[in-house]
């Protein structure tokens, strides 16, 4: 009978966050909350996500608006569930969201001692040709007492207590670690929720693609040029790398985990510090793609020893297979 393809034990994410929890020394409960509440926002986007291009949508449950009046932005939206949902929490005193130019401070009365650094709807702009995006996020203990303040935000990704991202591809995937290794969830839409696929996953010591946008060779660097040049060209007589590149970026660092190789988003002439942002894109992945034993630099530095300055402040970011990423520094080298 189909009863016996039921589990009736499953490690669901909810149930793995309470287990973590538990084996912590002294923990209250406020992180489990919190960790919780985001896979209640993503679980909403991802909602949200694949009805985007069908209905206009109003309200968490999606409900159809006929006339299509005060339709919010996927990204407005997506913003608004992470914002509402971690503050219901009482596990926050302040966050910072790729949409909010200023620091979003905790209402007083339901504040709690985490920061959280989120992009709601990473690569937002493929919505319309349905290519798959992306939630991050990375989660702080405060530093300062009373009100809170954007130091508190300005910390080194060393620094992170939890980092996640969760992939609206083919299916809802979420990846999360606390700091003892990165886990793999699906969502199961028919129960709504995240169940464990691979547990302590490792990215491969050396990959075969590499994944960057080379519209932009004419401002690279030239180490970057020659790198590239090395993976075509191989002198070694080895077999070129194949080249893959959605523009999303949690898209293209999960392909990156699960089949090895290098992401790259260099500086180049026109972005003398690259695109990507260091709170809230770069830090977190940088987080779980060392987690995975992967290795995440600017180029001349560890992503997660940069000293943020600013909220929104991007950073030249290259992650990957430790042995590609290397590879490219050697040629980083070469130049200094
Ligand atoms: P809490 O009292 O719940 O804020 O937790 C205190 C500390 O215990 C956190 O900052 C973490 O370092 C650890 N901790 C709490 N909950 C978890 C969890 N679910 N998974 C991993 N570590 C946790
Ligand atoms: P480019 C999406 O807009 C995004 O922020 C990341 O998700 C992605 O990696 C990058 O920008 C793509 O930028 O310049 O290659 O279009």
């Amino acid at each position: 009978s189909d009863q016996s393809a039921f589990d009736t034990d499953v490690w669901t994410l909810t149930r793995f966050v309470i287990e973590t929890g538990r084996q912590a020394k002294g923990a209250t409960g406020e992180l489990t909350q919190l960790i919780n509440a985001m896979l209640t926002a993503i679980k909403a986007i991802s909602s949200a996500v694949r009805k985007a291009g069908l209905v206009h949508l109003q309200g968490l449950a999606g409900a159809v608006n006929v006339t299509g009046d005060d339709v919010k932005k996927l990204d407005v939206l997506s913003n608004d569930l992470v914002i509402n949902m971690l503050q219901a929490s009482y596990g926050t005193c302040c966050m910072v969201s790729e949409e909010n130019k200023e620091l979003i401070i905790t209402p007083k009365d339901k504040r709690g001692k985490y920061v959280v650094c989120f992009d709601p709807l990473d690569g937002s702009s493929n919505i319309d040709c349905l290519a798959s995006i992306g939630t991050i996020f990375a989660i702080y203990k405060r530093e300062s007492e009373g009100e809170p303040i954007e130091k508190d935000a300005l910390q080194p990704g060393k620094n992170i207590v939890c980092a996640g991202y969760a992939l609206y591809g083919s299916a809802t995937l979420v990846a999360l670690s606390t700091g003892a290794g990165l886990n793999f969830f699906m969502l199961d839409p028919a129960v709504g929720e995240f169940i464990l696929i691979e547990r302590n996953v490792k990215i491969k010591q050396k990959g075969k693609i590499y994944s960057l946008n080379e519209g932009y060779a004419k401002y690279f660097h030239p180490s970057i040029n020659e790198y590239l040049k090395h993976k075509k060209y191989p002198e070694d007589g080895g077999s070129p790398y194949g080249a893959r590149y959605v523009g999303s970026m949690v898209s293209d660092v999960h392909r990156t985990i699960a089949y090895g190789g290098i992401f790259m988003y260099p500086a180049n002439e026109k972005s003398p510090k690259g695109k990507l942002r260091l709170l809230y894109e770069c830090n977190p992945i940088a987080f779980l793609i060392e987690q995975a034993g992967g290795l995440a630099t600017t180029g001349t530095q560890r992503i997660l020893e940069v000293q943020p300055e600013a909220l929104h402040q991007r950073v030249p970011f290259v992650v990957g297979s430790p042995d590609d990423v290397n590879e490219y520094l050697s040629f980083v080298k070469k130049y200094q």
